[in-house]
């Protein structure tokens, strides 16, 4: 199949962090609901990680202080949470899979964005886009019950500007024939890679819209830029820059810590505590669809120091070869550091894969997964 035919779409969540809070606490939908990073220093201090539509009305945007947003929000009945990260991940976790059911290939590009190779669903036919676009939405909606914006296009960077100019709860087709005149008008800016910085320098030769810029010989615009950045604006300001969608490396591990119900050196009491979060791990691994080679464990001790033990092996683990890994590693961490009180005590497992025979995710279940391979 030629380049020419490729039909890719580009989700993205529409305001992420803070429709994840809406989903769950359904009486802030249509308020101004503001998601900070809390650094720490002070109470206030600490940026805006993400605002509801509602918030946005008052000027309040992401990278914001937050004490700027709170005085934009004065006198508003806004709602500023903290933000939860592991939340907000198992739900992208929950979206990636969604996609990956309806489409071949799915790319994620961060927590809230993907690029889906809709090719085959569409068999290549642009007259299919606009469905698979409303399929992706339907079905991330009934899954997650999350709401997206959906751009489609000949390739990454079309569909990428496309479904930026949708948002919120969006779709938008850019098929080949209509590539140009879409992105003739638009600022430089609207490329994925152009900031700020590289902004004011194609303006200080004049050049704001992609127009300007795809009309640049490769010449000036190299000395400008330098010559990678020169060929990547070149294309892509003109709708060309091809680039295949590629399911990205796996996550190399991943892990749970709680804090323990008291302070504790008895392996049984630890162990327990260990059991829910042992098991939510499974089932993140069946979701993302790898078995482990690897455990480790982790503990914060009392006086605030972190020890670890770990082991790999030469074939996936079940979940029970886990659970009692898990065990034998706290006997012998705490057989060995004999004065030590944990305080914290976590798990991880790493040297994930995916098992051989085994191509599509669906096919898991978190019961299962740790016997595959
Ligand atoms: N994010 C962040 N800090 C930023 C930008 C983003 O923490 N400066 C996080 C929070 C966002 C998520 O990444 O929810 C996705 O970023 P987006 O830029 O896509 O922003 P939103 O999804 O919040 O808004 P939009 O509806 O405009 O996509
Ligand atoms: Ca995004
Ligand atoms: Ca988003």
């Amino acid at each position: 199949m030629s380049t020419q035919s490729r039909i890719i779409a580009h989700v993205d969540l529409d305001y992420f962090f803070a429709q994840v809070e809406e989903l769950l606490n359904p009486e802030l939908v249509g308020k101004p609901v503001v998601v900070c990073v809390y650094s720490g220093r002070t109470a206030e201090s600490g940026v805006v990680s993400s605002a509801t539509y509602a918030a946005r009305r008052y000027g309040v945007r992401a990278g914001m202080p937050i004490a700027r947003a709170k005085k934009l929000l004065q006198g508003v009945e806004a709602i500023l949470l903290p933000l939860r990260r592991e939340v907000y991940q198992n739900f992208s976790e929950k979206v990636m899979d969604t996609l990956r059911r309806e489409v071949d290939t799915v790319e994620v590009e961060s927590v809230d964005e993907a690029f889906a190779d809709g090719t085959r669903w569409t068999g290549g036919d642009w007259r299919k886009a606009f469905q698979l676009g409303q399929v992706i939405k339907a079905r991330v909606l009934s899954e997650t019950g999350l709401r997206c914006t959906v751009g489609i296009g000949p390739n990454k960077v079309v569909a990428k500007i496309a479904s930026d100019s949708a948002k919120p709860d969006g779709l938008k087709i850019v098929p080949p024939s209509e590539v140009s005149s879409f992105l003739k008008p638009l600022k430089c800016e609207a490329l994925p890679g152009v900031g700020p910085k590289l902004a004011a320098r194609l303006a200080s030769i004049g050049v704001k819209t992609l127009d300007q810029l795809s009309a640049l010989e490769i010449e000036p615009l190299s000395q400008l830029v330098g010559h990678k950045t020169a060929q990547y604006l070149r294309l892509a300001s003109r709708g060309e820059y091809e680039e295949q969608v590629k399911e990205k490396k796996e996550r190399k591990q991943i892990g749970r810590i709680i804090t323990l119900k008291n302070d504790t050196r008895e392996v049984d009491e630890i162990v327990d505590q260990l059991e829910e979060p042992l098991a939510s791990l499974a089932e993140a691994a069946a979701r993302l669809g790898v078995v482990a080679r690897g455990v480790g464990i982790i503990g914060i001790t009392t006086r605030l120091e972190t020890v670890t033990r770990a082991r790999s092996f030469d074939t996936p683990l079940s979940f029970e070869e886990l659970h009692e890994i898990v065990r034998t590693l706290f006997v012998s961490l705490l057989t060995e550091l004999s004065d030590v009180v944990l305080r914290r005590a976590g798990v991880r497992l790493f040297a994930l894969e995916r098992p051989t025979h085994q191509t599509r995710l669906t096919a898991f279940n978190a019961d299962k997964v740790y016997e595959l391979g």
